[in-house]
């Protein structure tokens, strides 16, 4: 048991200096459009700071031949047909496979320098209110995607439920805001785009959570998020940049 933490322990070092390796190397390197490099320091929102990395669980590397792999978990929680699996598909690169029950989820691998983060996503139908589904999808996730439909608002404010379901079975997972279908919202009367931004900043204010508006159907700020859960797990210096113009993708935190 004590070699079986040791080892994991130093398979954890490894990645952690892989990753960190790659934090100096990229200093110069916009790793995406508005993900910009600054001091660790400055990369700050709200109150969550990243555990200390686990030696089991959610976030480990596997076995010696996996050592540079590090698996996290995400779910993504909201309303019916806001968006959830059309997302989650866009972010995998695969069409949704069939026969894979309510709970539905799916893996990508990032990679990053000389490490790999194994991202495992679970969505929630929306229609699904059983428990154990729930608790099932929460339970040792790092990162908690809670999504509504920007041209719905009873879906936004569904997700305050939703965080109160989901915090019953996880209290530490960052929770991340994400407006859906930012395509259509944006075809709105501007007065009511403006309402109804400003009502998710005030909710993403409430929860803690960094706010982004997406587009599954034009790819708007899909790979974002994850690249965004993913530095701030390991501390990389990236950050991302508000926006918080009315008619653009907003990004608040
Ligand atoms: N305009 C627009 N439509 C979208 C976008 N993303 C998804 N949709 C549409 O929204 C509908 C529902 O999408 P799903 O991905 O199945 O929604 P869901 O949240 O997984 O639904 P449940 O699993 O039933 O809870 C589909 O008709 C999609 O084509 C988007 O970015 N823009
Ligand atoms: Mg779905």
């Amino acid at each position: 048991m004590i070699a079986l933490k040791k080892c994991v322990t130093s398979s954890w070092k490894r990645v952690v200096g892989c990753l960190m390796q790659f934090s100096a190397h990229n200093n110069h390197h916009n790793i995406d459009n508005n993900i910009h490099h600054h001091h660790l320091e400055a990369y700050s929102s709200p109150a969550y700071s990243p555990p200390p990395p686990p030696i089991n669980g959610a976030m480990s590397p596997r076995s010696d031949d996996d050592a540079d792999l590090v698996s996290i978990k995400v779910c993504i929680l909201g309303d019916p047909k806001i968006g959830k699996t059309s997302f989650l598909t866009k972010y995998v690169g695969r069409e949704k496979e069939e026969g894979k029950g309510l709970n539905y989820q799916m893996d990508k691998t990032m990679y990053v320098s000389g490490a790999r983060i194994a991202f495992s996503i679970c969505e929630v139908q929306g229609t699904d209110n059983s428990q154990s589904h729930l608790q099932l999808a929460c339970k040792d996730s790092v990162a908690m995607l809670f999504m509504f439909d920007l041209t719905s608002r009873c879906t936004l404010n569904s997700v305050i439920n939703w965080y109160k379901e989901a915090r019953k079975w996880n209290q530490s997972a960052m929770p991340v805001l994400v407006g859906t279908k930012f395509d259509d919202f944006v075809q709105l009367p501007l007065d009511l785009q403006w309402t109804i931004a400003n009502q998710a900043r005030g909710y993403a204010k409430a929860l803690n959570a960094t706010l982004f508006f997406s587009s599954t159907n034009y790819n708007i700020n899909v790979n974002k998020i994850f690249k965004f859960i993913a530095a701030k797990l390991f501390n990389l210096p990236w950050s991302i940049e508000r926006n918080l113009t009315i008619g653009e993708p907003i990004i608040d935190f």
